[in-house]
């Protein structure tokens, strides 16, 4: 896979471009993803730090806007969607930011980046590392103060601490946790459960099981 190196300076650039495509809260929000994604990308794959942050700072581009724009983009980038999907209208942003990014930002990604930004939202099966952490960020960075958020945090982090710990099974059990978090709260609200969302959980299930891979 073609992989871009991103410099520092390119990471400034990209910090102060994006700020136009997001509202003052979401930026804020957006800069601790970038700050988390960090942090773990640091623990988990240190040669690819500038390029998560890249992600974390593309992520959300289209989260302002609305359904029918949303709608706009797919037929724009060739988006395919099933009627079932319009029940999920916030499930989109991860597919038009994605598409987004490679046009309007293409100098600052490649595939792994665009796959960070369109897998972030619902996981997938057989997430890659780089994909885990992105999604991982928004969940858990600084800013969120979601019960659930707090929680997952709080998990993650005490993981890390404890003697003996291995890192890369824990970070699968910390997405177990958070499709089960979320799992959760979309029964609780009645809303559907992406397929995408079952398959990540189901994979990482078999994979602290069976140590397949
Ligand atoms: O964009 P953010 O708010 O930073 O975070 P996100 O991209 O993870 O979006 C979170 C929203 O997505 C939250 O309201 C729950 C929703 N969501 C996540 N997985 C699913 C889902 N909604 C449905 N209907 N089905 C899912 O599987
Ligand atoms: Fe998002
Ligand atoms: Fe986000």
């Amino acid at each position: 896979m073609e992989r871009i190196e991103l410099t520092d300076e390119m990471i400034s650039v990209l910090r102060e471009r994006v700020r136009d495509y997001l509202k003052p809260k979401r930026y804020l929000h957006t800069l601790a993803v970038e700050e988390e994604a960090a942090r773990l990308g640091g623990m988990f794959l240190p040669e690819r730090v500038n390029a998560l942050r890249a992600a974390a700072l593309l992520h959300d581009i289209t989260k302002r806007d609305d359904l029918e724009k949303q709608l706009q983009y797919c037929s724009e980038f060739g988006i395919i969607y099933d009627v079932s999907e319009k029940s999920s209208p916030k499930l989109f942003h991860a597919k038009t930011a994605a598409a987004l990014a490679r046009r309007d930002f293409a100098e600052f990604v490649d595939d792994e980046i665009v796959s960070g930004i369109r897998w972030h939202t619902t996981g997938r099966a057989e997430m890659t590392t780089f994909e885990s952490i992105v999604y991982l960020a928004d969940y858990i960075e600084k800013t969120r103060t979601f019960p659930d958020c707090v929680e997952l945090r709080r998990y993650f982090w005490d993981g890390v601490a404890s003697p003996g710990v291995d890192l890369a099974e824990h970070l699968k059990k910390t997405m177990v946790k958070s499709f089960d978090l979320t799992i959760g709260n979309l029964i609780e609200e009645n809303s559907p459960i992406d397929r995408d969302t079952v398959a990540a959980r189901n994979r990482f299930i078999l994979e602290l099981r069976e140590d397949v891979n």
